[in-house]
């Protein structure tokens, strides 16, 4: 039960479907006070609501962490799915298969993802699964008393635990080599940077990831842990501001002055990069993941928009499925009947 008043200021602000935030809300977080998911969940309900999309058109998809347990937070007009740990993205594959005609938000962490479920995380992205992935990235398992992860930096030591002496994975650089179409760093202590993150992500059509940095305040937030506010904020460079600009009818990828670059997306909306010092052709996978291996080796945690191709089928594209979502073919249309059927058997003879 919410203990949010169900008083509404007859004048919140409302978007194009004349609704307010508080629907696009779910229940009162049960996560630790200052847990960086919950501003997380903060964003999308913002990035959901600017976009103005339906909730009955989103299924929210995650797996097992306290970082899954979020979907609870938001959208509770939407569909949703808790599954097994590190095995979201297969369900998640399933269910786009069957209905392709909703939004897919998957919600992950860093043990969900690269610990347990890299081998399904992997085949989603190279599958060009139409979601949008979030990864609440704490460096440990939050929910099981905060062990090291897969994405804990080398070096880097949890409240209780001794440097860790693994090489970490970074997901944005295995995410763009897989061929994922838009790939994007965050950082839970900047909303101003996450929501559009969130929003353009949503919009892309593919597979999307954003890695949010979500520090663990109770397990990983010391002054020795390379996922903690403080280091975030002191190591993290963004690759230049961006604006995302809805729906442009000419679709077209060019570069303005010579300095900032703007990037059509399928629906005709336009990702216009503002130059910076940081700033390099996100439309280029090697430039994407040669910036990251430089900023890794620097110490440094590069956000922002890492990497877009708006050019890539989608699995249904590329596996040429109806138009009409599967699962609303009617039997007559799925069972081409006896007489076809017959047919079909007589090639195989
Ligand atoms: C198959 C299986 N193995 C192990 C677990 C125990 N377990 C639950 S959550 C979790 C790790 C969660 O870490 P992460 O995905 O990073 O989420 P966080 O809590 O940090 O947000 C583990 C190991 C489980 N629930 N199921
Ligand atoms: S244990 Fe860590 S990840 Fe889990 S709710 Fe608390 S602060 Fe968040
Ligand atoms: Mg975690």
């Amino acid at each position: 039960m919410s203990r949010r008043p169900v008083f509404r200021h007859p004048n919140l602000p409302k978007n194009e479907l004349g609704y307010t935030r508080r629907d696009y809300e779910g229940l009162d977080s049960t996560l630790c006070a200052g847990c960086g998911h919950d501003s997380i969940t903060n964003a999308i309900i913002r990035a959901c609501f600017e976009l103005s999309i339906p909730p009955h058109r989103v299924a929210k998809m995650s797996g097992i962490g306290c970082s899954s347990k979020t979907p609870a937070y938001f959208l509770n007009k939407s569909h949703g799915f808790n599954s097994v740990h590190g095995r979201m993205p297969a369900v998640a594959t399933g269910a786009n298969m069957a209905n392709k005609d909703l939004y897919y938000i998957g919600v992950s962490g860093d043990g969900d993802t690269a610990s347990i479920g890299i081998g399904q995380f992997i085949h989603a992205v190279r599958r060009n699964i139409n979601m949008t992935y979030i990864v609440m990235n704490n460096g440990c398992y939050g929910l099981t008393k905060g062990q090291d992860s897969a994405t804990a930096d080398r070096g880097s030591a949890s409240r209780k635990g001794r440097p860790n002496p693994f090489e970490a994975i970074d997901l944005c650089e295995s995410a763009v080599q897989l061929g994922a179409g838009f790939v994007a760093r965050g950082f839970s202590g900047d909303k101003a940077q996450l929501v559009p993150l969130i929003k353009t992500a949503i919009r892309h059509k593919g597979f999307s990831l954003v890695d949010v940095i979500s520090p663990c305040v109770t397990f990983n937030n010391t002054t020795t842990s390379t996922k903690s506010y403080h280091w975030v904020r002191d190591h993290m460079e963004a690759t230049g501001a961006f604006d995302l600009i809805p729906m442009r009818p000419e679709i077209t990828t060019e570069y303005q002055g010579g300095e900032d670059q703007s990037v059509a997306m399928h629906d005709g909306s336009l990702i216009h990069l503002h130059k910076s010092d940081n700033s390099f052709d996100v439309t280029n996978r090697r430039a994407a993941i040669d910036a990251l291996e430089t900023y890794r080796e620097k110490g440094q945690i590069l956000t922002g928009i890492l990497h877009v191709n708006e050019g890539l089928k989608d699995t249904h594209e590329i596996m040429e499925t109806t138009d009409t979502p599967l699962n609303i073919l009617t039997e007559k249309q799925l069972c081409p009947g006896n007489e076809t059927l017959q047919k079909m058997m007589a090639t195989y003879r």
